[in-house]
């Protein structure tokens, strides 16, 4: 890595792409941010965004002004490439990943390398994608000698993966240790040092399949522990008990750490990635899938117990509270809460209302059901159902006194102090099952 500080460019200009780009620039590189959306690139060079991130319209604001940040719809030559695209599932129905942007964004970047540069990628991707990567820049450039294929490689090329959590992401790129996976140690110690030029934590070296898995092994974690609490908040329905205080309670022990429960899993990582690992060993990951089948399931369950509560009080408005797939932010996409409230509303229509202080207009598949987005004031005072899907803040500070009448079904369990009514669509739901 040169002292001198490097020319870097990032393609895909998204979720992780544009706080990187932005991260990096205002640690004194000369970033060119590269996205196919013509929109998103006039956006950010008007120094604006078109994702919603704590602190990162600030952040972007000030490096566009200073010259540090650019965007494009092509790459540029760099010192440095770091390619953050989407990695989504391929369109076979089994959880296939399709690594074609990856590969699309290599060939884009491979008419620009010289010797001395480094591609870096940090989208989540199946093991093995980076040397796969490698592969297509030699297809694409046979006069460069490539790393794990000649020694005295021309050009580094590494894995780094993300782990940024939305909501965070500006901190957390700074201050999160990385893994840094080379295809060669050169490789990797390579990249590390343009990493340590803006990353706080550190920044550790490995190979560029161990960094893939770690990625993927991260995100399986924290979705089978969260399928654990979900199937305890199953059962304890079945039981009767307050899966929330039985959670708590246990945590109580020193070697005990149960997530919560909730309406299932969502985002565009946990719900996703385990099956990167799946693909690529199928036979050996039953606890992993099993893990998937338990927090789909879980948005079954909550469907059919929210269904049971609302025909039970067949005069009474129904509010959803939450539409985001997790709380305090305005992401939308692969939502549980969106998805057991569209549900609702195509079911019971009119009856519906949905409260998300997030955004001002309803998703398009609400379209023609009757259901209506009103505020949260107005639903505490005009609905006779309160079904809680997002453990907003503001959500989370409704006293008791304005919520103690009514009928609650509370799957984040952000109301403790909210009274258990048994009821009869409790042991219905038990008969559902
Ligand atoms: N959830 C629960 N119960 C919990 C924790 C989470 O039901 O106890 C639900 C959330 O409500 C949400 C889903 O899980 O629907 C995912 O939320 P999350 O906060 O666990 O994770 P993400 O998707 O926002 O970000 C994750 C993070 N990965 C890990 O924590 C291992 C983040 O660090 C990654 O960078 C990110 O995935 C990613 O991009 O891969």
């Amino acid at each position: 890595m040169q002292s001198q500080a490097p020319k870097v460019c990032i393609v895909g200009l998204g979720y992780i792409g544009l706080p990187t780009a932005a991260v990096i620039a205002r640690s004194g590189m000369d970033v060119l941010g590269v996205d196919i959306d013509e929109a998103v690139v006039e956006t950010i060079n008007r120094g604006e965004i078109h994702i919603e991130e704590v602190d990162l319209d600030a952040l972007v604001q000030a490096v566009v002004r200073d010259g540090s940040l650019r965007a494009a719809t092509a790459p540029e030559h760099a010192d440095v490439f770091v390619i953050a695209v989407p990695t989504p599932f391929a369109k076979d129905g089994h959880h296939t990943p399709d690594v074609s942007y990856v590969m699309a964004a290599t060939r884009a970047v491979a008419k620009m390398l010289r010797p001395g540069d480094t591609v870096i990628l940090e989208s989540t991707s199946p093991v093995g994608t980076t040397e796969e990567m490698r592969d297509v820049i030699a297809a694409e450039r046979p006069e460069l000698r490539l790393p794990g294929k000649s020694d005295n490689a021309d050009i580094a090329i590494a894995y780094c993966p993300e782990r940024v959590l939305p909501g965070k992401i500006i901190q957390e790129l700074v201050h999160n240790d990385r893994s840094i996976g080379g295809i060669t140690p050169e490789c990797a110690e390579q990249a590390a040092g343009f990493y340590r030029r803006f990353v706080r934590g550190e920044c550790i070296v490995t190979d560029a399949r161990s960094a893939e898995m770690t990625k993927l092994v991260e995100n399986a974690y924290r979705d089978v522990n969260i399928a654990f609490a979900n199937e305890l908040s199953i059962v304890a329905d079945a039981m009767g008990l307050d899966v929330w205080e039985v959670i708590k309670l246990a945590n109580r022990h020193p070697r005990v750490n149960i997530l919560q429960p909730g309406p299932g899993v969502g985002g565009h990582c946990i719900a996703v990635d385990p099956w990167f690992i799946v693909h690529g060993a199928r036979e050996e990951t039953p606890l992993i899938q099993t893990a998937r089948g338990v927090n789909e399931g879980k948005i079954r369950h909550v469907i059919a117990r929210a269904t049971a509560l609302v025909e039970a009080h067949p005069g009474a408005k129904v509010a959803c509270l939450g539409l985001a797939f997790k709380a305090n932010i305005d992401d939308f996409r692969e939502s549980p809460a969106r998805l057991v409230s569209a549900t609702l509303a195509r079911k019971f229509g009119s009856r519906i209302c949905v409260v998300e202080p997030h955004t001002d207009t309803l998703p398009i598949e609400y379209e023609g059901t009757g259901a209506t987005k009103i505020d949260l004031d107005t639903a505490l005072a005009t609905c006779g159902v309160l079904i809680v899907l997002v453990d907003h803040d503001v959500f989370k500070q409704v006293p008791l006194e304005k919520r103690a009448g009514l009928q609650v079904y509370d799957t984040r369990g952000i109301w403790p102090d909210q009274p258990v009514v048994t009821s009869p669509e409790n042991a219905r739901i038990r008969a559902v099952r």
